[in-house]
């Protein structure tokens, strides 16, 4: 009690400046800058404890998912029925959203009452409360006239902390505010306004998303500014909510896109976080509130306890004998009996010491001039801290929200409510300063909500109905490229039946199972200088290859690269060989070897009917490739004319391959199992070592051939002996499988997006397994479907841009980009954007979809055919079981992130009895052209 009067007679004596006196009283509520950067960075850190699942039950700020993934875009449209319940007012809405068309920004009108809610309903049972609630729905579609027979979709704005696992559900965590019903925490808030709305009866609801207030506001305001990405609440309660990055949400499925989270940031605290800037007067209040230890942050901040905290400093100042000559009122030791709208009406710029004049003489004391400054400045002290917490709290949320996005700079709205903020003199040019000091890099805009919340929640209701139908609509559009087992299995079965025909008839089969005159895979015996060959989809290859015996490791001695200009794959064949020979010639300049008439092995990656390892006719181009004059011709002669023709070097062609061959020799150096080889890239196709009785059409002609010259086979059939297999003889057949389905075999696979592709294809009704599965059509196939989506409205605002109809414009490395795992969603866009094609957040999730069910197809397809190869095989040697490894190449198996996986796992399911080990390429099929070179030439020197 000395203390006391102590301090009570140095304080007296200092007169002069009355906010001086209540500015050291209050100190402890003084919060400067860095203190506030201390709070907005423990703020961030709460947030990150929310977001993630390990430390999110202990978490005082719960980041609450809340299922909304996107902000207003336009397209919303519909009539709803809404319930504001929680705020200070509770209030039913009619809200009628008019889509916007092009540049013209959609409409919202809306009707509303506000409902009184009495006293005891608060704090009685929650079945009466909602009941209360859904009368009062009732009356309002009586008031308004609103047909109670038509069923009306709902949405319910409900300003309480929810769990919320879907956005037509919620799980209430605690009440707040003056809210206390009993029976409802822990349940199902959407339930719990149905069963009312059943028992009052005579309307038809369908309560379609219940969001939080702040949630509400962030969409109102959203639907007027794009950027408007944050929800604030500084009413009788408080809280903000953002748009977070989905893969930072741990307790939601998914990584792709953005969520809305309502942080509950009133919670902020109740774990001590901010115990070093309480005061007396905070725990005053909380002690005093009915969820003690709860809200903590809250009750420093919200029109709920912001008079109570001015009426408790004033009480103890005037005990103190600071205020009003040491008087004290009953009325000024009574709770609640200073508001947070005197605290308001003492901080007005005019008449704001008159108002603090009234206030106090309304609580029986007589205070003089400089007790009403004084006490003004308790109101300014009080209100100034809740503004600053505010902005601590906004910055650790727009700091999260810029790091997120990688910027150094941030443009972003936040979207404002609350009796607070809205009618408090100053409260909210405070605020967007501290803000502004607090984080400057930010440049934000604060919009108040107008006509409150509900027409947020109508938006969410809309959206959700938007994004629900959209759902279904791209769900429509992709089912026909998602198929089942069972098609998968079609597929085997047909292309085995391929296979088996192709193997058969010398005639037209779509599987045209060439023979490669390639009979045994190198057995490390290979060695010399060879130069290996190779036109492939894109480039045409050089490279010196020195083979020592078995060891392939550092056998590529060079190799070099050439472009293949499309006016050259489209130009005279004359035109094209030329430009093979320039370049061998060009190779063997930079390897000094232009006199050395090197052996060569050409890989020739297109269809070749072969009568030997060294001559090969061209069936038909493939992939980009269209050069006259040359289907029908051998390959290996027009290059050797072309190389006479130039006049420079010369070569000694041994040996011609598809590239699918030269792929399973060099894998097959590394591992004796390989016996297939397959390309996965700018077309696809696949080899494998046959049976030579099988191959009935070479038989007819071996037969032929044999009454030709019997001396010949037995030294053949000996050699043979060593074969693996009871030297049963083999031969690489090149399937060429990219003509499966050139018979109609799969019209019921193909879809309207794949004909489209065929159609607009240099080949149209040729190749078309391969205009499903390789990297040439892909992103054609992408592009035929997001026309499709677009053309339906679902996508990019529906806008057929130029660049969207544009052939080819989605290459299929842009797939590979957009599914890789490590892509943000961002990056997708920036993606969309080089390709001339402004999305959305949603656009590019739908884009992202698009992608994976083209490529997932592709492999699948891709592992149907190569089940249906390796089961042959196994079936070829009778065995249960077989082991075989396949060696593969192509851009699209070795850079798309998910292409090998799912092509593998297809195989495994298909092919249940074969284990199928897979061995990418590492030397090219070059490498196994100059293989296959050796292999030739040994069996000439035997
Ligand atoms: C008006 C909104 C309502 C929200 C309220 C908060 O329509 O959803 O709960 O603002 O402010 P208060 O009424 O608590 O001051
Ligand atoms: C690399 C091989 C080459 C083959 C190519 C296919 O060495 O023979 O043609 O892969 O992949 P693409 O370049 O078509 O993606
Ligand atoms: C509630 C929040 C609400 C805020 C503003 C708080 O008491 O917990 O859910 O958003 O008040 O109304
Ligand atoms: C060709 C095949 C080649 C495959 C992979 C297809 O277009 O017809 O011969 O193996 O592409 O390059």
């Amino acid at each position: 009690m000395f203390a006391v009067h102590l301090v009570v007679s140095f304080f007296s004596k200092l007169q002069e400046d009355p906010t001086k006196k209540v500015d050291r009283f209050m100190y402890a509520m003084h919060l400067h800058d860095d203190q506030l950067s201390d709070i907005s960075a423990r703020f961030q850190a709460e947030m990150k404890k929310g977001l993630s699942a390990e430390s999110n039950a202990a978490a005082a700020v719960k980041m609450l998912p809340t299922h909304v993934h996107s902000t207003p875009d336009g397209s919303e449209k519909g009539h709803f029925l809404a319930l504001d319940l929680g705020g200070s007012k509770f209030k039913v809405l009619q809200v009628k959203v008019r889509e916007g068309t092009g540049v013209r920004r959609g409409g919202v009108e809306m009707e509303e009452k506000t409902y009184p809610i009495p006293e005891e309903l608060l704090t009685g049972s929650g079945k009466e409360l909602f009941d209360h609630v859904s009368e009062s729905l009732k009356d309002f579609l009586h008031e308004k006239k609103i047909s109670v027979e038509k069923k009306h979709p709902l949405a319910l704005t409900f300003s309480f902390p929810c769990e919320q696992s879907a956005l037509n559900q919620g799980l209430l965590l605690n009440w707040s505010k003056n809210f206390r019903a009993r029976g409802v925490q822990g349940k199902d808030v959407v339930q719990a306004l149905r069963e009312a709305v059943n028992r009052t009866g005579g309307m038809d609801v369908e309560v379609l998303a219940m969001v939080n207030d702040t949630v509400a506001t962030m969409m109102t305001c959203g639907f007027d500014d794009r950027y408007c990405e944050v929800g604030l609440i500084v009413g009788s309660g408080t809280n903000a909510c953002y748009m977070e990055e989905l893969h930072h949400i741990d307790l939601v499925e998914g990584d792709e896109g953005r969520m809305c989270v309502n942080t509950e940031w009133g919670a902020f605290g109740d774990d001590g976080a901010l115990n070093d800037y309480i005061t007396e007067f905070d725990r005053e209040v909380d002690a005093a509130s009915n969820n003690p230890g709860k809200q903590i942050l809250e009750k420093m901040v919200s029109g709920m306890y912001l008079g109570e905290l001015v009426r408790l400093v004033v009480l103890k100042m005037a005990k103190l004998g600071l205020l009003f000559e040491g008087q004290v009122s009953d009325a000024l030791r009574t709770k609640g009996k200073i508001t947070t709208a005197h605290v308001a009406a003492m901080e007005e710029y005019k008449h704001g010491l008159k108002n603090t004049r009234n206030i106090l003489v309304d609580l029986d004391l007589s205070p003089t001039p400089d007790d009403c400054i004084a006490v003004q400045r308790v109101s300014t002290i009080v209100s100034f801290r809740s503004s600053n917490l505010v902005a601590a709290g906004l910055a650790a949320i727009l700091t999260q929200i810029r790091q997120n996005r990688h910027l150094r700079t941030l443009r972003i709205t936040v979207g404002v409510d609350g009796t607070v903020y809205k009618t408090h003199p100053r409260y909210a040019n405070r605020l967007h300063k501290v803000v502004q000091r607090l984080i400057p890099e930010c440049h934000v805009r604060f919009v108040l909500s107008d006509g409150g919340s509900s027409k947020g929640a109508a938006l969410v209701t809309a959206v959700a109905q938007r994004l629900a139908s959209q759902r279904r609509q791209v769900d429509e559009t992709l089912s026909p490229l998602r198929l089942s087992g069972e098609q998968l299995l079609l597929v085997k079965k047909r292309m085995r039946g391929a296979l088996e025909a192709g193997l058969k008839s010398k005639g037209p089969s779509a599987v045209k199972m060439l023979p490669s005159y390639v009979y045994q895979t190198p057995d490390g015996t290979e060695h010399g200088k060879y130069l290996a060959l190779g036109l492939g989809g894109t480039n045409f290859r050089a490279l010196l290859v020195d083979l020592k015996k078995g060891l392939l490791q550092n056998s590529r001695l060079n190799h070099k690269i050439y472009p293949t200009p499309v006016e050259i794959m489209q130009g005279s064949g004359e035109e094209l060989f030329d430009h093979i020979a320039q370049c061998v010639g060009d190779f063997l300049d930079y390897m000094g070897m232009k006199s050395a008439r090197l052996p060569a092995g050409f890989t020739f990656s297109f269809p070749c009917e072969q009568a030997g390892i060294d001559t090969g006719t061209l069936v038909s181009w493939t992939k980009r490739f269209k050069a006259t004059d040359c289907e029908g011709h051998d390959v290996v002669g027009m290059l050797r004319e072309a190389i006479k023709r130039r006049n420079e070097f010369d070569l000694d062609i041994v040996s011609v391959v598809n590239d699918t061959v030269g792929t399973m020799m060099s894998c097959a150096c590394e591992d004796p199992q390989c016996e297939i080889g397959l390309i996965a890239g700018t077309g696809t196709n696949v080899c494998y070592m046959e049976e030579l009785k099988n191959i009935e059409k070479i038989e007819q002609e071996k037969g032929q051939m044999e009454r030709e010259g019997e001396e010949k086979q037995d030294d053949g059939a000996e050699r043979e002996k060593k074969e693996e297999h009871a030297g049963i003889p083999k031969m690489c057949i090149n399937t060429e499988w990219g003509g499966l389905g050139d018979d109609g075999f799969l019209d019921d696979i193909i879809t309207h997006y794949d004909s489209e592709v065929d159609q607009n294809s240099l080949n149209p009704g040729k190749q078309r397994f391969e205009k499903l599965i390789s990297g040439m059509y892909l992103g054609e196939v992408v592009r035929q479907v997001l026309l499709n989506l677009t053309r339906g409205g679902l996508l990019f605002r529906g806008q057929v841009t130029e660049a969207l109809k544009t052939p080819g414009i989605f290459h299929t490395k842009y797939l590979s980009q957009i599914e890789s795992d490590r892509l943000a969603l961002l990056q997708v866009r920036s993606v969309l954007q080089q390709l001339g094609l402004d999305s959305t957040c949603d656009d590019s999730i739908i884009v992202k979809e698009v992608c994976g069910a083209v490529s997932h197809r592709a492999a699948q397809l891709c592992g149907a055919g190569l089940a249906a190869v390796v089961d042959k095989i196994r079936e070829n040697r009778g065995l249960d079981h077989l082991d075989i490894t396949v060696g593969v190449d192509g851009s699209l198996y070795k850079l798309h992130p998910h292409f090998s996986g799912v092509l593998q796992q297809t195989v495994k399911m298909l092919a249940p009895q074969c284990t199928v080990s897979f061995l990418p390429s590492e030397g090219g099929s070059g490498t196994g052209a100059a293989l296959t070179a050796a292999v030739a030439r040994k069996k000439l020197e035997k």
